[in-house]
């Protein structure tokens, strides 16, 4: 594969609601669409998941920017590559800035997975015909407010609901969707929100029947989390801590987690994602796809990836219309009773909207050989 050009369309999609974490509320998603071209005229398709600003992880959409312009699409345009699995491997030399390297590394997996005429989630390995999704739910103003939209959620058929939590909206507000909600799948989402000092809360939640709670302290830690899963029942899910599969080695070594969130963004790439997938599988370590409200190509990234066998746990990627008026692919992300069916057409699986890309379209850099 040579890659003649590279075009980074910069995006700003309005969120049907705002999404509320224990960070903050927001509602506008700006992110890049990687568009990618071989000597062929083959296409590829990535999406970067920074956020405008660094409350998840120290990317934004800036540094992603920078960092693709500057060092990664130069990189990639150097020489030709013979598989996507190389892609990591030439980014070796850029430390971190795994979301950049994501974004780009997906879209030459798209690409060559189109050149070769075949379904992604194929090249990747994967095999389910269908997945399993949940649906992560921003912080609501009240535990009444939360369980009504945690109904609406349950109508619609989605397999796990996981509720986003902080210091004073946690236990009050589970305990209120339990209640109304005996025998769902239910998890909690703290985004880092809690220390050890916090233990006695932490520990009242295992009442709940928790399906896991993710990420409760913080955002690099593995040390504190196996002390802290030492004290509990309710299984840890690591989500900000784990950015490699070494990372994922030394918690599951150290008893940092009993589950494992992958995120392609977050981990630098597909390849890195199979690896902590493969290793995870060999550990007995359930793991799912998390998300990072994105649009429908990153979904359809996500989805390609959840087939692989080990990702026994309903993930993150729910519909495009949890999230958008439109979504820019077509046809639409759909789910139907918590099942997404995955598509069987080359590459990603679903077409690019070029009339809504352009719509929501801010900026547009071209860079070619
Ligand atoms: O921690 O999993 C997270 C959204 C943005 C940033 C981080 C997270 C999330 C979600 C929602 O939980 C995932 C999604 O619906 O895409
Ligand atoms: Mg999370």
């Amino acid at each position: 594969i040579t890659i003649r050009e590279v075009t980074l369309h910069r995006m700003v999609m309005r969120l049907k609601d705002p999404f509320t974490t224990s960070f903050g509320t927001f509602q506008d998603r700006e992110f890049f669409v990687i568009e990618m071209e071989d000597e062929t005229g083959a296409i590829g398709f990535g999406e970067s998941v920074a956020f405008l600003s660094p409350w998840y992880s120290e990317e934004t959409v800036e540094s992603n920017k920078h960092i693709m312009e500057q060092f990664l699409i130069p990189l990639l345009l150097e020489s030709p590559i013979n598989h996507p699995d190389e892609v990591s491997k030439r980014f070796e030399s850029i430390r971190r800035n795994h979301m950049a390297k994501s974004a780009l590394e997906g879209a030459v997996w798209d690409l060559y997975a189109k050149r070769k005429a075949n379904p992604l989630y194929k090249e990747l390995g994967g095999s389910k015909q269908q997945i399993e999704v949940g649906i992560s739910i921003g912080i609501q103003p009240t535990p009444k407010e939360l369980a009504q939209v945690v109904e609406g959620f349950v109508n619609e058929g989605y397999k796990r609901i996981k509720v986003k939590i902080k210091p004073g909206a946690d236990y009050e507000m589970l305990k209120e969707v339990r209640r109304h909600f005996p025998d769902i799948l239910l998890m909690a989402d703290a985004n880092s929100a809690y220390t050890l000092k916090d233990i006695n809360l932490l520990k009242k939640l295992d009442e709940l029947d928790l399906m896991m709670i993710e990420q409760p302290l913080a955002y690099d830690d593995i040390i504190d989390h196996s002390k802290l899963q030492t004290e509990l029942v309710t299984p840890i899910c690591l989500d900000e801590s784990i950015h490699s599969l070494e990372d994922a080695r030394k918690a599951v070594e150290l008893g940092s987690c009993k589950i494992i969130n992958i995120k392609i963004g977050r981990v630098g790439g597909i390849t890195e994602s199979k690896k902590i997938h493969d290793y995870c599988a060999q550990q007995g370590i359930p793991v799912w796809c998390g998300g990072m409200l994105e649009s429908g190509i990153g979904r359809a990234h996500n989805i390609a990836l959840t087939t692989l066998p080990q990702f026994v746990m309903p993930g993150d990627t729910a519909g495009s219309s949890r999230y958008w008026e439109k979504d820019i692919i077509q046809p639409e992300v759909i789910v139907e009773n918590g099942l997404i069916h995955v598509p069987n057409k080359p590459g990603i699986g679903y077409e690019v909207n070029r009339q809504v890309l352009e719509q929501y379209r801010v900026d547009k850099i071209v860079r070619s050989n």
